[in-house]
């Protein structure tokens, strides 16, 4: 199994409702290492790279409008199949679906304010990682 890094981050729902420390509390607990964490309201600009492959999707223009409506906590993590463990941690997309003991299962009710991001491969952990910390 790999050694990997993802990129987490806390959307602004996240924030808002002041789960930060509840998300990076279950990541540390399960064994992960926090490597990065910026928090920043991300502008358009960001937004759009971040969510470019549903540009044509009809949620778009409102995910964008949410993504960019406060603070997100932008985080890497890192550890064995990191990626796949933050993802299983945070449950399925929809929080309506999402298993409970998982962050959307616990937290959630609503498809587009799901509390958490995770990246759901190794090249988009690297174009996210890039993205929002600048660098590879
Ligand atoms: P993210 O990227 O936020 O970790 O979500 P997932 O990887 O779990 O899910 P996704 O790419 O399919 O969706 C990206 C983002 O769009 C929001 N969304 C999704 C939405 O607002 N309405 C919808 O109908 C769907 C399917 C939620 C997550």
């Amino acid at each position: 199994m790999p050694h990997q890094r993802t990129f987490v981050m806390v959307k602004p729902d996240g924030v808002r409702r002041r789960l930060v420390g509840d998300v990076i509390s279950r990541f540390e607990a399960k064994g992960l290492s926090l490597e990065r964490l910026r928090m920043r309201i991300p502008d358009e600009a960001l937004a759009a790279h971040h969510y470019a492959e549903h540009r044509q999707r009809e949620f778009y223009p409102s995910l964008l409008a949410f993504i960019t409506s406060g603070p997100v906590v932008a985080m890497q993590w890192s550890g064995e199949s990191a990626i796949a463990v933050a993802r299983t941690m945070m449950g399925s997309t929809n929080p309506v679906q999402a298993a409970p003991g998982t962050i959307r299962g616990d937290f959630g009710l609503d498809v587009q304010e799901n509390i958490v991001h995770g990246s759901d491969s190794p090249e988009s952990a690297e174009r996210e990682l890039g993205l929002w910390f600048g660098e590879g």
